[in-house]
């Protein structure tokens, strides 16, 4: 299992993750885990050519069973040797609620690896550093590093955007907190300290006598104070329109109204789609700039959007935002944007299945 927090590069890790182990002639299988429906994560890793699975609605913990059925099927045709999972990004106390019972229950299917954490610097170097200021809340922090606190290993992310003296920084933050654990950088996207990441990932897992404390109530207020949404959109025009530029003026659009209102963005993400070809944009905090991920570098007359938003937000702001920059976008682009399949909420207290002590 990859963690981390929500925009951390926990996707980006397992395609090149995923990819490493095939180049080696490994049969691997994802899975893809989220509060909602209609996964962004799910067609970027399958754009990618891989087998994924999809646990929606809640996150791993509170689905375990759905989790097991997953994984079983991803063995239908042939059994996968690896399968690299990804918890939704606010999810926590993995170790306990997931690795430890599915050892325990089906130790005899699965030999579980270690859980990688990633750190995402933009929010973490506040989170560390303990600075006040803009930001998420007490209680999300709290989750951020209850995330880093229960791993086999941590991993120091998109150091390509650090300087030398941001990595030391970071990294001098990340042991004195957490002395025990592995730290390392690493950059998903470009590769750097890439042979760390599969080394961390082929070590055998930590055993622990006692799992980590955990305070649920505070973890169930942090996930609830991040609106969550998902929503479908068709895009449509007379003449074509660059797929690209839609999906990373969306994100802008939502971005810039979202930083105007002063609520802090863990995660925005637009997929855009035609049969062939996908383009997805992404941002990943108010201090950040928007950015394509994948270019499709297709003009078209018609894809099929979708738009996933996790932001310190409630969710009527977080519609309201959306549906307001979409219209603006239409009008200014000239094309049809029509709006579907739209949820937005807040994510319940987590009760997770069985809880390892
Ligand atoms: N610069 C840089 N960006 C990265 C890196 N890894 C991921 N990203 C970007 O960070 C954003 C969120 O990545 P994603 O993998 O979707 O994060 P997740 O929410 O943890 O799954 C995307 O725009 C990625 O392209 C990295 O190593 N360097
Ligand atoms: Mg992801």
């Amino acid at each position: 299992m990859v963690g981390g927090f929500l925009g951390a590069g926990k996707t980006t890790t397992i395609g090149r993750l995923a990819s490493h182990y095939v180049a080696q002639g490994l049969r691997v299988a994802l899975v893809t885990n989220d509060q909602a429906y209609n996964l962004v994560d799910t067609h970027t890793l399958r754009a990618q050519g891989f087998q994924v699975g999809e646990v929606p609605g809640a996150c791993f913990c509170c689905k375990f069973d759905d989790l097991i059925d997953t994984v079983g099927s991803l063995s239908d045709e042939k059994v996968p040797d690896i399968v690299i999972a990804e918890p939704v990004g606010s999810c926590t106390d993995l170790v306990a609620t997931v690795i430890e019972p599915m050892r325990e229950l089906f130790g005899d299917r699965f030999e579980m690896g270690p859980l990688v954490v990633l750190l995402k610097p933009v929010h973490g170097k506040k989170i560390l550093a303990e600075e006040k200021g803009k930001g998420f809340s007490p209680k999300a922090e709290y989750i951020f590093l209850k995330q880093l606190e229960e791993a086999d290993a941590i991993a120091i992310n998109k150091i390509d955007r650090l300087s030398e003296s941001d990595q030391e920084g970071l990294l001098r933050l990340v042991t004195k907190r957490f002395p025990d654990v592995p730290v390392f950088g690493v950059s998903a996207r470009e590769g750097t300290g890439f042979e760390q990441l599969v080394e961390a990932a082929a070590a055998q897992p930590k055993r622990r006598s006692k799992m980590m404390e955990m305070d649920y109530k505070t973890y169930a207020e942090g996930e609830a104070e991040l609106g969550w949404l998902n929503c479908q959109t068709r895009a449509d025009s007379e003449i074509k329109f660059n797929l690209d530029d839609l999906v990373l003026k969306l994100v802008q659009g939502i971005g810039t109204e979202l930083k105007e209102a002063g609520l802090e963005v863990a995660h925005l993400k637009v997929l855009g789609q035609t049969l062939n070809d996908a383009a997805v944009a992404n941002l990943v905090g108010s201090e950040v700039e928007s950015e394509l991920s994948l270019a499709s570098e297709i003009n078209t007359q018609g894809a099929d959007l979708l738009v996933n938003a996790r932001v310190a937000a409630s969710p009527e702001e977080l519609e309201t935002i959306v549906k307001s920059v979409t219209s603006r976008l239409a009008n200014e682009l000239q094309l049809k944007l029509t709006v579907g399949n739209m949820q937005s909420f807040r994510p319940g207290k987590p009760e997770p299945t069985h809880r390892a002590t």
